[in-house]
């Protein structure tokens, strides 16, 4: 009798915990303590079964149940969501000296080598960093300006020939951003039917559209495979590309040591033998800047070798990856920002005029506008604001790892805690923008017309490891757009019906594909 008590009592004790596991749905997995509750998901999978492909979009609706602080586990591992610009600049300004970390992820194992987007914040990490803008600095504002206005030329020539009949923007779009960096990399531009270009193209793709793929790909299925593969095989296309481009500099130096400084591959060989003078005169960070005296370059080749044969002494055998960094992170992300400002300049006609007549107002028909006088544009530069918020061109930024144990909202979150801050969850929070679904330049003006940013506006993400191209991109796309709006008046195409903001998820978020015509302005 009393054992068939105990029998009933263990079967309703299980119906019931089964009920609250089933009615509490994907809570299945316990929070562990020391992080934010959130939807833990089944064993094994975690949460990656509910996850669309758009998880920003699902991170932001679980903000509903969970707020903006939680957790979700995908595959084996637990990640914190942050929600909305407090808590992402509480965990990556306030708290950014234990928030920076880079987990140990995917791309770790296919890289050969260490790129500045997936180092640990360490000194090597802040060398590369200052190392990429030394290299930039040194190329100069001239040589920079110069290789834009070129492309953009070009651009608006192949525009013209179009003559308004309908057109993909993307395949211009694709070329003259491609072409720009090839230009600031390795001094080498493509015709568009040139089949080198279309290849660099489909490896950065697959390159960059995988990245995000790869931590809801669900294990045992071949996908995450696939992914990997994907993955590796853009990587190493590019490298190769890269590779080649290197010795090809290496050697037209050896044969020419006086040879202008026309590109980035350039300064850094021709840095290669002006270390000191350049040293001199500051154009470099100094040794100590880099904090080379640092104990783990100590013991390290750089240290040893100070006087290396590399410019400041970067390794020449990390150099593929770290123009990879430069080459990647620059290709997608303003592509994807110029396909947004050009959708949104057909959708919203009016907007569209209200910019020709700044421009016609402020600068003329015949002058080039330079990125200095973006602050004479007020609506312009407003507008521009709106394309990254409502693109949301890097939803997730890219993931930050905890290095040091760390309070945030309460929870102290253990070292090795990977973090994703949601960036679609700021630029589309109803708490901070009035109808955030809605493309509107003016909540980037105030009362006086002027400028302002709010607080939850972070495109570039902020702390730091804010976007090291955040001034090229803001250059380059307000040169492209300036000089498509000062020519042109764009069209859909035959009434054809113009996608939404929703777009194509990826690493970097790109529209649907849409047509639209570019009817020439007269003067
Ligand atoms: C519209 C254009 C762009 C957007 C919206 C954008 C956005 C971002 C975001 C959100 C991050 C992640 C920051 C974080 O982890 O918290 C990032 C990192 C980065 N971006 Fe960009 N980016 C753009 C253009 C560029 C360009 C043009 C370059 C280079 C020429 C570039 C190079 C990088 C690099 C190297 C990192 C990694 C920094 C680090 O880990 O320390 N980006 N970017
Ligand atoms: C995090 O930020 C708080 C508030 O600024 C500060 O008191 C605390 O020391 C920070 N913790 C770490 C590990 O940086
Ligand atoms: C590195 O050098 C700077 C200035 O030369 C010095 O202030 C600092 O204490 C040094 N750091 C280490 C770890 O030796
Ligand atoms: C196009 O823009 C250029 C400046 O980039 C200007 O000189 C030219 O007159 C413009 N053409 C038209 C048709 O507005
Ligand atoms: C915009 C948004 O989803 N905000 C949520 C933040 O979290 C609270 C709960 O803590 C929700 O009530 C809000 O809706």
């Amino acid at each position: 009798m009393e054992f068939l008590v105990l029998t009933l009592f263990l079967v309703v004790m299980a119906v019931v915990l089964l009920s609250i596991a089933v009615s509490r749905g994907i809570r299945g997995c316990r929070t562990p303590p020391n992080l934010p509750p959130g939807p833990g998901g089944i064993p094994v999978l975690g949460y990656i079964p509910w996850l669309s492909a758009t998880p920003y979009r699902d991170f932001q609706e679980l903000r509903k149940l969970y707020g903006d602080f939680y957790s979700v586990r995908l595959g084996r591992r637990w990640h914190v969501v942050l929600n909305g610009s407090r808590v992402i600049r509480k965990a990556l300004v306030e708290n950014g000296s234990a928030c920076s970390g880079r987990p140990n992820w995917i791309l770790n194992r296919i890289l050969k080598g260490k790129a500045v987007a997936n180092e640990q914040p360490d000194s090597h990490w802040r060398m590369h960093r200052s190392f990429w803008y030394a290299l930039f600095r040194q190329l100069g504002h001239d040589r920079i300006d110069k290789i834009i206005k070129q492309e953009l030329g070009s651009m608006k020539d192949a525009l013209n020939r179009e003559n308004g009949s309908p057109i993909d923007p993307s395949d211009f779009v694709k070329l003259t951003f491609c072409n720009i960096i090839c230009m600031f990399c390795f001094g080498k531009r493509y015709a568009a039917e040139d089949p080198e270009f279309h290849r660099l193209q489909h490896n950065a793709d697959t390159y960059m559209q995988n990245l995000a793929k790869a931590s809801r790909s669900l294990p045992f299925c071949g996908q995450a495979k696939k992914v990997f593969q994907d993955i590796s095989a853009g990587y190493k296309g590019i490298i190769k590309f890269i590779k080649e481009r290197i010795e090809e500099h290496k050697s037209l130096r050896l044969r020419d040591r006086t040879r202008a400084c026309d590109d980035l591959l350039d300064v850094y060989f021709n840095g290669n033998e002006a270390i000191d003078e350049v040293d001199h005169i500051g154009i470099l960070p100094r040794m100590q800047d880099l904090n080379m005296n640092d104990s783990k370059l100590m013991n390290g080749k750089i240290a040893s070798e100070p006087r290396s044969k590399n410019m400041n002494g970067i390794d020449e055998a990390n150099l593929p990856n770290i123009v990879l960094d430069i080459f990647v992170g620059g290709l997608e992300t303003i592509n994807a920002a110029m396909m947004w400002s050009l959708l949104a300049m057909v959708k919203y006609p009016d907007v569209q005029q209200k910019i020709q007549k700044e421009l016609r107002d402020k600068i003329g028909p015949h002058q080039i506008p330079t990125f200095q006088q973006i602050n004479e544009l007020p609506y312009t530069k407003a507008a521009l604001l709106e394309v990254y918020r409502i693109g949301n061109v890097i939803p997730l930024a890219i993931p930050h790892r905890v290095t040091q144990p760390v309070v945030i909202d309460g929870y102290e979150l253990p070292t090795g805690t990977r973090l994703l801050p949601n960036i679609y969850s700021a630029h589309m929070d109803p708490e901070e923008w009035i109808n955030p679904e809605e493309f509107d330049p003016t909540r980037f003006l105030d009362e006086k017309g002027q400028v302002k940013i709010p607080q939850a506006f972070m495109p570039f993400s902020v702390g730091k490891r804010v976007c090291m191209g955040e001034n090229l991109a803001r250059k380059e796309l307000f040169l492209a757009f300036t000089t498509v709006l000062q020519n042109f008046s764009l069209l859909p195409a035959d009434d054809e019906k113009m996608p939404n903001f929703d777009g194509i998820p990826g690493t970097t978020r790109i529209p649907l594909p849409f047509k639209l015509r570019a009817i020439p302005l007269k003067t």
